[in-house]
This record gives C-alpha cells, sequence and structure tokens, in this order.
C-alpha cells in the first residue's frame, strides 16, 4: 500500500557549511570555533578538520545536478558567518556572498527551494575570544550579520532557520567539552541558550524587517526521555532531562518563558536575562523545524538496577554507528509534542543514520540498514500528518558523506557516498529508494 504525502510536501535533504564547504581560507573566510577546535591535538577523531570537507564550495554545480537526480524539492544549507562577517561584527566581505549568491539561483534553476540556515555551529573565532555564546554582545552581531545574508539573498529566499540545535553549542561546547568551544564544565551552558535564543528573535526581527513574508524558523534537537524504571528518581531524572532538551527551548520561543519548575530545579540564576528579553526571543516564529534521530533512556545516577522496581526499560538493541538506538517512534512522539505549541508549520529539518556502510554491490553501497531507518521515521511522519500535525517537509541528513564534528570523517550519514580522497560521489542504494519515494510522493 502506497502512504501518500500531501501534494506539495517538500523532500529535501540537508548539509552544514563547516560540514561540507572546505575552501577555509578562500574568499576572505577568517577563522571559525571549529577551525580553532580541530587543531587542538586530541579533540578531532584522527586530528581530521574541515579544511577541504566535500569541497562544496568548488562543487556545487556538481551537486546540484546530484540533488536534481534524485528529485529535492528543496536544500537545506547554511551560511558561514565567518565567510560573510569575517570580523564577526562589521565590515561584509561581499566575496564570501558571492558563493551563495550563486548557489541560490543555481538551485532556483534547478527548481530546488533553499533552506537557508543561519547558524550551524560556526562562529567566527573573534568573537570566540569576546566571550561567544557566553555574551549578550555575540546576538547582536549575530543579528547584524543575519540582516547582511537577507539584504543579499532576500528576495530568492523564502525559508530561514536562524540556528541550528543550540542545545548542542551549550551542552556538548560549554558542558562535556566535545565541541567547540571545548569548554569543560564552564558552568555558562543557560546563558550560552539564552544568547543563542536572544540572537534567534533578532534575527528574526531582522530578516522580517528586511522581506516580509519569508518564512522564519529554527530547527531544534529534541529528544524524548524515557526513564530507566518507574522508580521516582528515575521518573524525576527523566522529566528533567526532557524538559532541559525540549521545553527549556520551545516554551521561550512560544512566548511562554522559561518553565518554572526548570528554572527552580536548574538553579540557574537568570541574570543574563534582561527585561523585553523574553519578548524578543517570543518573536512569531513561521516555521518549527525538528531534528529528529532518538529517544534516549534516563537513570537516576545514584540508583543501581537492584534498587530499581521492575520493568527495568532498556533502549532497542538497534543502534546506528553513533551508537544511537532507532526510535521512529519517538519522531511521531515528538511530532505530536510540536503540534501541541500550535506551530504554523513543521519541518523535520533533520532525521538520519550513520552505518558502516561496507557492503557493495556492483559498485553501489547496499545501504539496506539507513533505507529501514528512513523508511522507518517517514512512516512515523505520514502517522502523524494523518493525525493533523501541520508537516510541511522532510529533509534527510545529509546530501553526502561529510564532517562529522568530533568524529571527523569516521561517521557517514550520507544518501550519496563521498570518497575523500578523491572527491567522487557515489549515490548509495537509499538514495536510488528515496528517488523513488519522491517520485511517488510517497511510501
Ligand atoms: O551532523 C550533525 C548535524 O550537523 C547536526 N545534527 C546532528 C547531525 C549528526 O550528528
Amino acid at each position: 500500500m502506497t502512504r501518500r504525502f500531501p501534494d506539495g510536501f517538500l523532500w529535501g535533504a540537508g548539509t552544514a557549511s563547516y560540514q561540507v564547504e572546505g575552501a577555509a581560507s578562500e574568499d576572505g573566510r577568517s577563522e571559525s570555533v571549529w577551525d580553532r577546535f580541530c587543531r587542538i591535538p586530541g579533540r578531532v577523531l584522527n586530528g581530521d578538520t574541515g579544511d577541504v570537507a566535500c569541497d562544496h564550495y568548488h562543487r556545487w554545480r556538481d551537486d546540484i545536478r546530484i540533488m536534481q537526480d534524485l528529485g529535492l524539492s528543496a536544500y537545506r544549507f547554511s551560511v558561514a558567518w565567518p565567510r560573510v562577517v569575517p570580523q564577526g561584527r562589521g565590515p561584509v566581505n561581499e566575496a564570501g556572498l558571492d558563493f551563495y549568491d550563486r548557489l541560490v539561483d543555481g538551485l532556483l534553476e534547478a527548481g530546488i527551494e533553499p533552506f537557508v540556515t543561519l547558524f550551524h555551529w560556526d562562529l567566527p573565532q573573534c568573537l570566540e575570544d569576546e566571550g561567544g555564546w557566553r555574551v549578550r554582545g555575540t546576538a547582536h552581531a549575530f543579528a547584524e550579520y543575519a540582516a547582511a545574508v537577507e539584504s543579499r539573498l532576500g528576495d530568492r529566499v523564502r525559508h530561514w532557520l536562524t540556528l541550528n540545535e543550540p542545545w548542542v553549542v551549550a551542552h556538548l561546547g560549554h558542558r562535556t567539552g566535545q565541541h567547540a568551544p571545548g569548554l569543560v564544565n564552564s558552568g555558562t551552558e543557560l546563558d550560552v541558550v539564552h544568547h543563542q535564543l536572544l540572537g534567534h528573535g533578532m534575527a528574526a526581527q531582522a530578516l522580517r524587517a528586511g522581506h516580509a513574508g519569508s518564512e522564519i524558523g529554527i530547527a531544534l534537537n529534541l529528544e524524548p526521555k524515557v526513564a530507566r524504571s518507574d522508580h521516582p528518581l528515575d521518573l524525576d531524572a527523566a522529566a528533567l532531562e526532557e524538559g532541559l532538551m525540549n521545553r527549556w527551548f520551545l516554551d521561550p520561543l512560544a512566548g511562554l518563558g522559561y518553565p518554572d519548575d526548570l528554572l527552580a530545579a536548574s538553579g540557574w540564576p537568570a541574570s543574563v536575562v534582561a527585561g523585553g528579553d523574553l519578548d524578543v526571543i517570543a518573536e512569531p516564529l513561521d516555521a518549527m523545524g525538528l531534528n529528529y534521530y532518538r529517544t534516549e533512556v534516563v537513570g537516576h545516577p545514584g540508583l543501581r538496577d537492584c534498587d530499581r522496581p521492575s520493568p527495568l526499560r532498556d533502549p532497542p538493541p538497534e543502534i546506528t554507528e553513533m551508537g544511537w538506538p532507532v526510535t521512529p517512534s519517538g519522531l511521531g512522539a515528538m511530532l505530536r509534542m510540536l503540534d501541541g505549541y500550535e506551530f504554523e508549520a513543521i519541518y523535520i529539518t533533520e532525521n538520519g543514520a550513520a552505518f558502516p556502510d561496507t557492503h557493495r554491490d556492483g559498485g553501489m553501497i547496499q545501504d539496506e540498514d539507513r533505507r529501514s531507518y528512513l523508511e522507518r521515521h517517514l512512516a512515523e511522519a505520514a502517522r502523524a500528518i494523518g493525525d493533523g500535525v501541520p508537516l510541511r517537509g522532510y529533509f534527510a541528513w545529509t546530501l553526502m558523506d561529510n564532517f562529522e564534528w568530533a568524529l571527523g570523517y569516521s561517521r557517514r550519514f550520507g544518501l550519496v557516498h563521498v570518497d575523500h580522497a578523491t572527491q567522487q560521489r557515489t549515490p548509495k542504494a537509499s538514495a536510488s529508494w528515496y528517488r523513488d519515494v519522491i517520485a511517488r510522493n510517497g511510501l
């Protein structure tokens, strides 16, 4: 049975500047926090860097042809702030903007709708040196940069996403130190969230002032958290983690402010919140972007399994190469949760999986595990649409194998295989399958 998606449903794939562009020091691009982080020994697997990445900066025309061949109706990419405003604020580098100008034109000529993310983690290092997202000034600089991009591309770009996964920048960048800028237990995680959300609101205002009628959104990584057992401590731990990952972002964006229960539980002094900030953060959103990968089982760290009442909940045994459990039902749960906030439109802005891709047949990677992952998640998406969730599009993560942050090039999420030595692109079996899904507009 074919499960059809609504007419006009957008079928896309996504990438991010630092993960694919390369050309790290061309045409006036300045250093980003990830350029710096990659150079600290031991921070990125195998010492990999994004210096060359997929060389998308030079090969974008070929990459558009690949997108056309897949039948994509939308492409999500991010703009590199250090390319456009190399000093973080102030003078705009027109040569940097030229790249995105050509890319947008090329996409539109190919009938592919550009979805532009303004910040996917490559903060200019010079702003990091002034305190990065730990300080308020970065939010103002972000709004200036957003206005600069809008003034060049806003006549053609109708879909904007301000930030990608602000939780990751705050948590992995300022608490666990696994991501740039690599700070461990800095105590600034929630300040970093606040300044990003403030920057989001200011940027949304700037985008709206440029061209009324464009669709403005944000991409959040959201996850259900399931308690390891019904022990009250496990239930509380799961609720707290889920709250800090989901409601902490959604409530202020939806105009509800930071949740009182989480403010009390986190002990965050909120000293960086100035009068009026919450109104700026609540600048109306036209679309919510959901990046969904997994559901996590959470237990209270002080409990041993022998102290817990049965049944104990385990993550399902099927995992991706990231070690993430394959949990499609969580996608449906997150879509319904978002629907409760009454966002006008929802997009799945990322969903996908890394697998070793070792099985080849006739020169093609037979990535049945990835195909099955995508299919099961899309089936959940279809069910949610059937229940009335205003889901307007789906972006597979990712178009092609690329720089997977602290794991370098060791993890492959792509629909298209990239030989990182030769830059040769070869569509995988999952790409052919996705092309058929798109052609049928259904599963
Ligand atoms: O590759 C990343 C992407 O940049 C942000 N979301 C998660 C993906 C997989 O880890």
